[in-house]
């Protein structure tokens, strides 16, 4: 791969976005490799838990605006935006969300545009007390997109997203904790750390109930209370079924730790 890193050990996929010299931009192959190593994060077993960071003083800039215009048709003609994004980013975006282990944003740097979609995509960000969230599209004349405007209303209420969306003002690592964009901060030098022993705890966690627990939250924010208490009780059905389950009742009976398994 040549736009990313991706390695697993403990139990962990680390993906670092890797095009430094422009603070991750996303190019269609970044887009391309990342939902394909996000795609692998899923097949294997050994992941329970999936890491996804940048290299460099960025996570990631958003679309790679120096090659958006490489991309024009022949000819003249507008920019294939639409077909760009249906194309190489919800690739990228719908399998983080759908991922049924947890996925940790480790945000090193600024995040911009699609850059910051791809945080929000995320079911945590642990972000660096030096990042910084933008909402970029609009400086360049476009509304959200990569799914800003699903995570935003959800994380921060729509009248934030809204402030968020039509200002594009640049919000530091605080303010992003303070209106509920990030999980928790942590200095420029500790993040890695911090960020990896978040994702160990999640790794030694029942891998199965996170991965219902993010499907029936998903459902309970659209669904109504009767449909979601049937859905809640048809997935405790299947966790039943786990190995985890039945040593977390048996460890707590024995008063022990459980040693979940993921199963
Ligand atoms: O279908 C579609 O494709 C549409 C999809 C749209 C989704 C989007 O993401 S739209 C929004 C695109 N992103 C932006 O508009 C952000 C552009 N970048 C910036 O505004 C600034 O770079 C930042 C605020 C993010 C960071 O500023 P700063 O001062 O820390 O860094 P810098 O000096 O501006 O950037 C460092 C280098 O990265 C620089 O290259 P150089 O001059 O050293 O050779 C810069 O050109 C490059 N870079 C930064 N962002 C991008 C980029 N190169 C390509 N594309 C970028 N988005």
């Amino acid at each position: 791969m040549e736009t990313i890193l991706y390695d697993v050990s403990d139990g962990i996929a680390t993906l670092t976005l890797n095009r430094p010299d422009k603070l991750n931009a996303i190019s269609l192959a970044l887009a391309e490799e990342t939902g394909a190593a996000v795609r692998e994060a899923g097949a294997d077993p050994a992941v329970r838990c999936l890491l996804i960071t940048g290299a460099g003083r960025g996570f990631s800039a958003g679309a790679d605006l120096s090659a958006v215009q490489s991309l024009a048709p022949e000819g003249g003609g507008p920019l294939p935006l639409g077909d760009i994004l249906r194309r190489a980013y919800h690739p990228m975006i719908v399998p983080i969300v759908k991922l049924e282990k947890p996925v940790v944003a480790a945000v090193n740097g600024v995040a911009a545009g699609a850059g910051c979609s791809l945080a929000l995509a995320c079911d945590f960000r642990i972000a660096s007390e030096e990042a910084r969230f933008i909402q970029a599209f609009v400086r360049i004349g476009l509304i959200p997109d990569s799914g800003a405007n699903y995570f935003l209303p959800r994380l921060v209420g729509i009248a934030k997203a809204l402030e968020l969306a039509v200002l594009g003002d640049t919000i530091d690592a605080q303010e992003a904790l303070r209106v509920g964009l990030v999980t928790k901060l942590a200095p420029p030098d500790k993040l890695m750390d911090e960020a990896r022993a978040f994702c160990e705890r999640l790794a030694r966690g029942p891998t199965r109930a996170y991965a219902l627990t993010k499907r029936a939250l998903a459902f309970g924010a659209t669904g109504d209370l009767e449909s979601t208490l049937e859905y809640e009780a048809e997935l405790q059905e299947q966790l039943a079924l786990t190995h985890d389950v039945v040593e977390g009742v048996r460890a707590f009976l024995e008063k022990r730790q459980a040693n979940f398994q993921g199963r």
